[in-house]
């Protein structure tokens, strides 16, 4: 087939294309005719290009490149990797691995060590595998993360958040972004974003580390620390943990005991900004991922970066495109702002679904 007599190595999509082979000759081994045709055609389309393919919607503009592969073509792009490929290559072990992959906070790379040591269950890893602590609460309660919660339930959390600050100081502002934010009816987890209309960062993060969570804690409210930054680290924007609402007596024992049920654990995390980086800190936690990836891209696109804290200006980049300065800063406040400046027409965070 022709690639224009170029090698692969000449091609921007190199790394793409040697991914996607790989995916490919999997699927020869398997016997799966249908995927493996496709996924020569697809390489052979990838090959005639001479611009990098990032996005999905690029991808799917190319011959023989259908919304499946081009959401791979993308991941590769993204991540240097294809979980697929992890997986297949883990064949026939890649039910196990997809359940340890479950645990909250275990990642591949130790996920496949586990497969490799022999670990085939849960019961497994909890009764012989040496667990830190995070991974001992993620498998006592997979179950629980693995569940969606139910938005009206995600409301009652940010309540909660939201009172218990108010009550330190009625100026708190508690904003529930991710998955809530853009009007999902069940959410994978409580994305608390947290900010102040004049104390510092390193205020708020004193409020928060030092007497919010132990006040929630204290109350039976938060259930467990997943990953935290603590207040004496000077960048640290960010609690993960778990909590459950208390459910009202049940009616089996009213009259005889009175039984304070808990719900399922939810997974909760707080999000530390500080007010000037508001607008950048919306978006990037409203997301979703994709959504974030492709308005980054765009902010690049027109020589501009994007991240959590702002949009700027001016980076001054060295040999290899290396970040020299972070540029100036040209909005960070201004959700709105934010969309402006880049000329993308305002998108409500119901729409930024991609
Ligand atoms: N985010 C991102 N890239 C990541 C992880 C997160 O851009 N790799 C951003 C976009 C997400 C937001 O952070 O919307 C919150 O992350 P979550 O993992 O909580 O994802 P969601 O809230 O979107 O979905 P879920 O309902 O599964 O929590
Ligand atoms: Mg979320
Ligand atoms: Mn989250």
């Amino acid at each position: 087939e022709a690639n224009n007599g170029k090698g692969a190595a000449a091609n921007p999509n190199a790394r793409t294309i040697e991914i996607l082979e790989q995916m490919g000759r999997y699927y020869d081994r398997v016997q799966d005719h249908w995927r493996t045709l496709a996924y020569r055609r697809a390489i052979t389309s990838l090959k005639r290009e001479t611009r990098k393919i990032t996005t999905k919607e690029e991808a799917v503009l190319l011959p023989f490149i259908g919304e499946r592969l081009a959401a791979k073509i993308e991941e590769i792009v993204w991540t240097n990797r294809l979980r697929r490929l992890e997986n297949a290559q883990l064949d026939p072990t890649d039910r196990i691995l997809q359940l340890f992959l479950g645990i909250y906070s275990v990642g591949f790379a130790q996920a496949s060590r586990w497969v490799r040591q022999g670990y085939r269950t849960l019961a497994d890893l909890l009764h012989r595998a040496p667990l830190t602590t995070n991974q001992r609460i993620g498998i006592a309660h997979y179950d629980d993360f693995a569940l969606r919660i139910p938005r009206n339930e995600v409301t009652q959390h940010g309540a909660i958040v939201r009172d218990a600050l108010h009550a330190l100081d009625p100026d708190f502002e508690v904003v529930v972004g991710g998955s809530y934010r853009r009007g999902a009816l069940t959410c994978g987890d409580i994305d608390c974003i947290i900010t102040h209309p004049t104390h510092s960062l390193s205020t708020i993060r004193a409020l928060v580390f030092d007497t919010l969570v132990p006040q929630l804690f204290e109350q039976g409210y938060l259930r467990a620390s997943l990953a935290a930054s603590t207040s004496a680290s000077s960048t640290g924007t960010k609690w993960h943990g778990a909590a459950a609402l208390p459910t009202s007596p049940s009616g089996d024992f009213v009259g005889r005991q009175k039984k304070l049920e808990e719900g399922p654990w939810r997974r909760i995390d707080f999000l530390l900004v500080p007010q000037e980086e508001t607008g950048a800190a919306l978006i990037y936690f409203t997301g979703n991922d994709v959504f974030n990836r492709s308005i980054r891209l765009l902010a690049s696109r027109k020589g501009m970066r994007l991240n959590q804290h702002g949009l700027f200006r001016d980076i001054m980049r060295g040999p290899g495109r290396v970040k020299v300065t972070d540029g100036i800063l040209v909005e960070g406040r201004d959700e709105r702002r934010i969309f402006e400046v880049l000329g993308v027409p305002w998108r409500e965070p119901e729409e930024r679904i991609c």
